[in-house]
């Protein structure tokens, strides 16, 4: 084929992408857990790989401020549905740690790796829990997309763990493996607890979860706040959770890949000026390259 031709069938820019990922993900030290995603369908990032620990301790300790000032204390850090933590919203907009952490260079060519280099936020959440006997049942985080779930991921939850995790202390709950099922737990599959895999590890670890992968929490049967940080990012198509919408002042005063992430890159949602072709080309490479 001319070259030209191979430019245009974008065959070029798989190969391209897919080396370009591999050497991202080398650099990271992060080959094996990105074989454990393939193995296993989750995969743990120690913390040293990640980020220095004062970072870990600047980001607990905003989020525990965080539910201390929503007033968590006083329902014990419960929220309205069984399991779940008692949740903070949109963490980006409140803390430069948390504008830090949604761009950290580790986390960034992991989810590069997953969801193509053009992946934007779709979530950014706190949680702080104490103790409870509830289990958060077992879901995949694909959230409103019918089965089958495709090979390839929509979403990838990267959940910061800011406490130590232990099946005591109410950690998550993976099921290895069922990321090959390409489909959302049945109702009675939901509450399975008993295949759930505790993954227990210390504080600054994350938690890789794609989108396909089932998982839930156990019970929290000790008094310690157990405190997370919850970043997922998306595919460009997919509806971000929260908005992106951002004081312009926070998006100039990071690279420029955190506006990018904001959806600084996207052609869709334009106005009557109609698309900007630049946007609109550069685009177009994602459905011929699983990694753009
Ligand atoms: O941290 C947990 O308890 C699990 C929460 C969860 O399912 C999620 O973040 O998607
Ligand atoms: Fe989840």
């Amino acid at each position: 084929m001319p070259t030209n031709m191979i430019e245009i069938s974008g065959i070029q820019h798989l190969s391209e992408d897919a080396e370009a990922s591999w050497r991202r993900l080398k650099q990271f030290g992060l080959e094996e857990e990105a074989a454990q995603i393939a193995v296993l369908g989750y995969a743990v990032i120690p913390p040293e790989k990640v980020a220095p620990m004062a970072d870990f301790i600047e980001a607990r300790d905003a989020i525990v401020a965080l539910a201390e000032k929503g007033g968590a204390s006083l329902t014990n850090y419960t929220t309205y549905e069984e399991g779940l933590s008692y949740e903070m919203y949109h963490l980006v907009k409140q803390g430069r740690i948390f504008e830090k952490m949604l761009i950290n260079p580790c986390i960034l060519a992991m989810g590069k790796y997953l969801l193509g280099d053009r992946m934007i936020l779709n979530n950014s959440l706190g949680y702080v829990k104490s103790r409870t006997d509830k289990y958060l049942s077992i879901h995949s985080d694909t959230l409103m997309v019918p089965d089958p779930l495709p090979d390839y991921l929509h979403l990838v939850n990267f959940t910061i763990v800011l406490s130590d995790y232990t099946l005591e202390a109410g950690c998550i709950g993976i099921v290895p493996g069922s990321h090959r099922y390409r489909r959302h737990p049945t109702v009675p599959e939901e509450r399975h607890f008993d295949v759930m895999k505790p993954i227990e590890c210390p504080m600054g670890s994350v938690i890789v979860i794609p989108g396909n992968t089932w998982h839930g929490a156990f019970p929290k049967q000790d008094d310690e706040l157990r405190v997370t940080l919850v970043q997922a990012y998306s595919r460009q198509y997919l509806t971000p959770s929260v908005t992106h919408r951002i004081d312009p002042e926070i998006v100039a005063r990071n690279p420029p890949e955190f506006g990018e992430l904001l959806g600084g890159r996207l052609w869709t949602n334009f106005d009557e000026g109609g698309i900007e072709l630049e946007k609109f080309a550069s685009t177009y490479r994602a459905q011929r390259s699983v990694y753009a």
